[in-house]
């Protein structure tokens, strides 16, 4: 018999889980982040509250861009990411929604910052760099940190099903995107206020587009895409579910971004 959850995430798109995530974990992970950050430091004479401030750290290291972006990406490869995915907490949750051979696929951490505009996402479906090996894959969001008015993800019940939609690049800020047509015939969501432990699993293609921040702190979001191995039969002929160049552009965010400036200019 199909569990409950496996029932909403088939029908839905997604699941929204409270105290699924591993508090202990999970404070590992951040205590990784600070310790990458630590040494970039200048101003050695911290004030002690502010030493385990990741919000704090991050706002320092990030006035130098080449800093930021390295720590960034070097965030995305703590160990500790992937023993959380582990933790059998979430295996139990793939277990609910039928995964028989959990997969992982890929791992990072975002940062959105308050009132910055940059990396907000607009409508679109996660297609980008991630190798599916079925349409059951999903995305576990999970937020890192809490606050008033930091915002989240808006997403449309029941989308996964229209399967991959072509994205389009975005003259205003290079990120690919779908048009708003598609969204007419489901239900926007809005997934806000979750709490440290809380996660939403959903699938990559359900129309999803970011809420922006609007307060005080950053909204530190851990995210995983997974899939289930399990009744895979096209390997034989591609690695991919379906074609990706026919959606999504391989350029990265940064090449987006440059093809758009020069044409602007
Ligand atoms: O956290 C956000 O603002 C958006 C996240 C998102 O769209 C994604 O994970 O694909």
């Amino acid at each position: 018999m199909n569990s409950a959850d496996y029932k909403k995430f088939e029908k839905k798109g997604y699941l929204i889980k409270k105290n699924i995530i591993n508090l202990d974990l999970l404070n590992d992970v951040k205590l990784s982040m600070i310790k990458i950050m630590l040494p970039y430091i200048k101003n050695k004479k911290l004030p002690n509250k502010k030493n385990n401030d990741i919000d704090y750290l991050f706002n320092q290291i990030s006035r130098n861009k080449k800093l930021r972006s390295n720590i960034y990406k070097t965030f995305y490869n703590i160990f500790g990411i992937n023993r959380l995915l582990y933790d059998k907490s979430l295996m139990n949750m793939l277990k609910k929604i039928g995964y028989k051979l959990p997969i992982f696929l890929s791992s990072d951490i975002t940062a959105i910052e308050p009132d910055n505009k940059k990396y907000l996402l607009n409508l679109h479906q996660d297609l980008r760099g991630i190798p599916y090996t079925s349409f059951r894959s999903a995305i576990i969001w999970a937020p890192m940190s809490e606050g008033e008015l930091t915002g989240g993800i808006n997403i449309y019940e029941g989308s996964h099903k229209l399967g991959p939609i072509k994205h389009k690049i975005s003259e205003v800020n290079g990120h690919e995107y779908v048009e708003k047509k598609f969204t007419k015939n489901f239900k926007k969501i809005t997934v806000e206020n979750l709490k440290v432990g809380d996660c939403l699993i959903f699938s990559p293609f359900c129309l999803h587009s970011s809420i922006p921040n609007f307060g005080k702190k950053i909204r530190w979001t851990l995210r995983y895409s997974v899939d289930d191995a399990h009744n895979t039969n096209h390997l034989d002929k591609n690695l991919h579910i379906f074609d990706k160049s026919k959606y999504t552009t391989d350029l990265t965010n940064d090449e987006r971004r440059k093809l758009v400036e020069k044409k602007n200019n």
